[in-house]
Order: C-alpha cells, then structure tokens, then sequence
C-alpha cells in the first residue's frame, strides 16, 4: 500500500521533472538565439555607427574632413564650419531615397561645385573657401541647403 503510494506520487514528481528538463533546454535554446540576435543588432548597429557623419572627422591631420549626410531631414549637419583659406575635405554620403537631394552643389565663394550623390556611397570634395563668410551647399533646386560658415 505504501509502496504503491509512493510510486503513484514518483510518476507525477518524474513527469515534473522531465517536463521541467524540457522547458529550460527550450529557454536555453531560446536564450541562445536571443544573444546571437543581439549580437548581429549591436554589429550591425556598430557598423551604421562607423559611417555616421563625425565618426572620424578628426582621424586625420592636416586637411580638415567633414562629414555631411542626407537623410530625410535634409543636409546633416545643415551648418558647418571652415577656416579661411585652408584645404578642406567636405565628405557628402547620401542615405535617404526620400529626398530631392541627389546632386550636392557647393559654393566655394569662387566657383560652384557639383557632384552627384550614389545613394550610400560617401563623395568627397576637396576644395578651400578663399574668403570669410557664410557660404552653401543645396541641392540642384535649391530646396534644400546647409550653411559654410568660412572663418
Ligand atoms: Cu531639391
């Protein structure tokens, strides 16, 4: 009687068990999959990061570089600033579809610059504004501009 109790009570207490085996080898799995799925945001996140305008504006001496996206706002930064009469490398990456922004024209002062802008692929111009002042880069229609504060 006793025996039969007590092997009435294991198999529930077995099932339990196993049954709790499972689930937490499923959380494990699951667990698992979460931390490789992290890890490719935080990755993927990294590598965005790397290419956003500034990351490595100051990694070189010499010629000032910086960088300028177009994202749906427009220009991004839409005001920087040059010094006077100094080499600068003006580095536009084109990120957005939504924009009219597929030209960049730029106003040296002297003379107007314009590139086409791939759609991810960064273009650079490397140029010097000659004069202090406030110049700009737009797009073809002029709709959308930032400002060259030249100092
Ligand atoms: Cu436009």
């Amino acid at each position: 009687m006793k025996a039969t109790l007590k092997a009435k009570l294991l198999v529930p207490v077995i099932a339990l068990i196993l049954g709790a085996a499972a689930t937490a080898r499923a959380a494990d799995d699951m667990g698992g999959m979460n931390v490789d799925k992290s890890k490719t945001d935080k990755t993927e996140k990294m590598d965005k990061k790397a290419k956003e305008p500034g990351a490595d504006a100051k990694a070189k001496k010499g010629a000032d570089k910086v960088e300028i996206a177009i994202t749906d706002k427009g220009f991004e930064p839409s005001t920087i600033e040059v010094k006077k009469g100094q080499p600068v490398e003006l580095v536009f990456t084109r990120k957005t579809d939504q924009t009219c922004i597929k030209e960049v024209v730029l106003d040296t002062g002297s003379s107007k610059i314009q590139k086409s802008l791939p759609l991810n692929k960064p273009v650079a111009i490397k140029t010097k504004f000659a004069k202090a002042g406030d110049l700009k880069y737009a797009c073809k229609m002029d709709m959308f501009s930032g400002t060259v504060k030249v100092q």
